[in-house]
């Protein structure tokens, strides 16, 4: 395997990037693992409603993006986004017990698995309207500007959600006002079954950021580093008034669009599939961490708490009683706000 080129490593989170690479693997790891609990509940009728969207072979792009954002910034999902806020720094318990409907869920149960949203950690939501989450961060990076902060906002979405009028809307108003986003789009070259090439004129997502006069930029989705450091860029860009930059991250799901039953991947080619299989970003973080001279043992440290936090979070679900009845329709509107002649207040 050829080895990734050394990150250039900007974080302040971080004073070592060994230090950032443990903390990812640990991250990485947590999805991957909350999301096979996930599956295994779905199939065992254990109490998840529904189908879930699995993320597993796309963990590096979403725990490199997320690593790159201070706890203060603004992170928005979409329909495949369990891992998006574990990724954030979300407790596990919690998020495990909306996807089981559980009133001690991240949105006491009403969500479910296409709805988790931990204002605590910044993540502000998902939605399984395809491109829905791009104007929401634009908005939120507009919030920041109205409030004088310099929080960005981050919104990941898949590479058939390019193609919806929202992702161009989202982007002509960022680029238009200058705004702090950073848009990060996983192409897994997927829309449920349909491959990308049958729906795009052009090989590439990024292309599309020059149409808004913005840095677009094409990473291996794969790379841990490649990923921290193209979205640290597009950060720090956001940060000082540079505005808006659209990240194509190259990636690959290896499970089919949800979990419905049996998993059919007929629709791709065989080699494809093997291809990206060799290059797990799990696998390849690994590798390169043991290549830099982490001892097997820590690794399998990690891979242990991991575990148990993951059993942890089941258990911490399956224990948590469903909503009541008359919680029903609770949470469901905003608090209404007073609006004065000079502005809005609680
Ligand atoms: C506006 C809208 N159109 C269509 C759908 C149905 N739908 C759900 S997921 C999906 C494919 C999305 O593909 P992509 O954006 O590449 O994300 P991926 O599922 O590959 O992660 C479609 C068409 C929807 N939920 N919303
Ligand atoms: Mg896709």
């Amino acid at each position: 395997m050829t080895r990734p080129p050394a990150s250039r490593f900007t974080s302040s989170r971080f004073t070592t990037s060994s230090e950032r690479d443990l903390e990812a693997l640990r991250r990485m790891l947590r999805i991957r693992r909350f999301e096979e609990s996930a599956m295994d509940i779905v199939r065992k009728g254990q109490g998840i409603a529904g189908s879930v969207h699995i993320c597993i072979g796309q963990e590096a792009t979403i725990v490199g993006s997320c690593l790159a954002l201070r706890d203060d910034d603004y992170m928005v999902g979409y329909h495949r986004s369990h891992g998006h806020p574990i990724a954030k720094g979300a407790p596990l318990g919690p998020l495990m017990a909306e996807l089981m409907g559980r009133s001690t869920g991240v949105c006491h149960g009403k969500g479910g698995s296409m709805h988790l949203a931990d204002f605590g950690v910044g993540s502000l939501g998902e939605t399984a309207i395809v491109g829905a989450g791009i104007p929401q961060a634009v908005g939120a990076a507009y919030s920041a500007r109205v409030r004088g902060t310099d929080q960005t906002a981050l919104a990941f979405f898949g590479d058939g959600a390019a193609n919806i009028g929202s992702f161009h809307e989202g982007l002509n108003l960022a680029a238009a006002w200058r705004l702090g986003v950073v848009f990060v789009c996983e192409n897994n070259l997927y829309a449920m079954s349909t491959a990308l090439a049958d729906t795009m004129a052009s090989d590439s997502i990024a292309d599309r950021a020059a149409a808004y006069r913005m840095p677009g930029v094409i990473v291996d989705g794969q790379d841990l580093a490649a990923v921290y450091d193209v979205v640290s860029d597009a950060v720090e860009r956001g940060r000082g008034g540079g505005g808006p930059t659209l990240v194509e991250a190259r990636t690959y799901r290896y499970r089919d669009h949800a979990e419905y039953g049996n998993m059919d991947l007929s629709h791709r080619p065989a080699d494809e599939v093997e291809h990206w299989k060799a290059r797990d970003p799990v696998e390849l973080l690994r590798a390169r961490l043991l290549s830099e001279g982490v001892a097997e043992t820590d690794l399998a440290a990690i891979a242990e708490t991991v575990a148990e936090e993951i059993r942890a979070a089941v258990a911490f679900a399956k224990q948590s009683p469903q909503p009541a009845p008359e919680e029903l329709f609770d949470d469901l509107w905003a608090t209404p706000l007073e609006t004065t002649a000079t502005g809005v207040s609680r």
